[in-house]
């Protein structure tokens, strides 16, 4: 489905069309050059240089014409507002940090699907927790909070970890207190109505689905104790990996997906990415997933361009798909190839895995991959009225 009347399958449409445009030069520059034979060598001679001159100008013109693809915003999922957010900020004038600050905060502060920011995602003890990531691709600097309570401004958080800290993550408590001393507000609750209706439900179906693995009571809330079986821990030694963790089903599905990853590139194509989700509903209390990885939610160097990422974090996140995406393409892959190939790499290993990719080169050219949904991301760009939304099919 496409909520702008703009449909388009990213699997088969890279928007780059730099080698058409360079074929239809040189096709034309043949037929010239077929008519100049049958004359004179004075008029040959005359009218050669001038050729050249031509056929360079288009090739360089076309390079000056990818200049015109920037600023550029990507996310995932059909965040319109907070595209137009990222936008705003960036043809206002501000940089790609800051513009993604927006662009997220935006999705924060309207809770994008009921789970970017406070109030979704409760975990076991009911609580929403935060995630956030930032990643300057100009200076490689990354700052990042995970499950952090009763801050709700993720992003924002983040970016004070970048710019404030030598560090590149700080994690749970502590992140938020240092969130609040540095000027951001809380303590707040960041429970809903909602989350605690989702959670009250959750525990009248006696905790499930949750996230525990080899434990008993298997159909139960806890306590939990271990499962006294001599094979956990060895299953994974057979064939090298467990068939019991392939098979599992992802938590993760089109009703519970809750990453915005975005990409902005400035005017000159300095790239900034972020993440902000509320992760996973009924997690265990503590659990970070892949929202403040570098390379793994996103990642961008200004050299090669850009990936955001959305699905089951605790799958990514032991792949990297990000930093995969964007060392592919600097090693010459399309970003549609790279993007796929990131998404195949953990598919391989994790069949029922649910998850998706964006990747955006240098010039701008963007494609998106994904596996188990269909995934959608969203574009605005200088030749663009307003927000495009981009659809992928597994
Ligand atoms: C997480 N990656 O915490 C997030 C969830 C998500 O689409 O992106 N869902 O695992």
């Amino acid at each position: 489905m496409n909520l702008w009347g703009v449909n388009r399958y990213c699997n088969s449409d890279d928007n780059d069309n730099s080698s058409i445009i360079i074929w239809i030069n040189f096709i034309s520059f043949r037929n010239h050059f077929k008519h100049i034979r049958q004359t004179t060598a004075v008029k040959m001679a005359a009218v050669l240089p001038l050729l050249i001159i031509v056929l360079l100008s288009k090739v360089t013109g076309h390079e000056v014409d990818n200049s015109s693809k920037f600023p550029l915003v990507v996310s995932t999922w059909p965040f319109l507002e907070a595209v137009r957010a990222g936008w705003t900020a960036i043809n206002g004038g501000l940089s790609s940090v800051d513009a993604v600050v927006e662009g997220c905060s935006a999705c924060e502060l309207l809770r994008c699907d009921g789970t970017v920011g406070p109030g979704g995602s409760p975990d076991e003890n009911s609580e929403s927790t935060i995630d956030a990531l930032i990643m300057n691709g100009a200076t490689m600097e990354v700052g990042a909070v995970a499950a952090m309570r009763y801050v709700k401004d993720g992003i924002k958080a983040a970016r004070l970890v970048m710019l404030y800290t030598e560090h590149t993550m700080l994690a749970g408590d502590q992140a938020s207190a240092f969130a609040i001393s540095m000027g951001l507000p809380g303590p707040s609750n960041l429970s809903s109505t909602e989350s605690m209706e989702k959670w009250t439900k959750w525990r009248e179906n006696q905790c499930q689905p949750n996230f525990r693995k080899n434990v008993l009571p298997t159909n139960s809330c806890g306590p939990y104790h271990l499962k006294r079986d001599s094979n956990v821990g060895d299953q994974c030694l057979v064939d090298g990996f467990c068939e019991n963790i392939r098979m599992k089903s992802s938590h993760v599905d089109v009703h519970n997906h809750d990453t915005i990853s975005m990409a902005i590139f400035d005017k000159s194509g300095h790239i900034a990415v972020g993440t902000s989700t509320n992760g996973a509903s009924f997690k265990i209390p503590g659990r970070v997933g892949d929202g403040p990885i570098a390379g793994s939610s996103a990642y961008a160097d200004d050299e090669v361009g850009a990936c955001g990422a959305t699905g089951d974090g605790d799958i990514m996140m032991r792949f990297l798909p990000c930093y995969q995406v964007v060392e592919s393409m600097r090693l010459g892959m399309a970003p549609r190839r790279a993007a796929k190939d990131a998404i195949s790499r953990i598919a391989k290993k994790y069949p029922t895995f649910v998850g998706a990719v964006f990747a955006v080169d240098k010039n701008g050219t963007h494609a998106g991959a994904c596996y188990g949904w269909t995934f959608q991301y969203s574009v605005r760009s200088p030749s663009m009225d307003d927000v495009e939304v981009f659809t992928v099919y597994p």
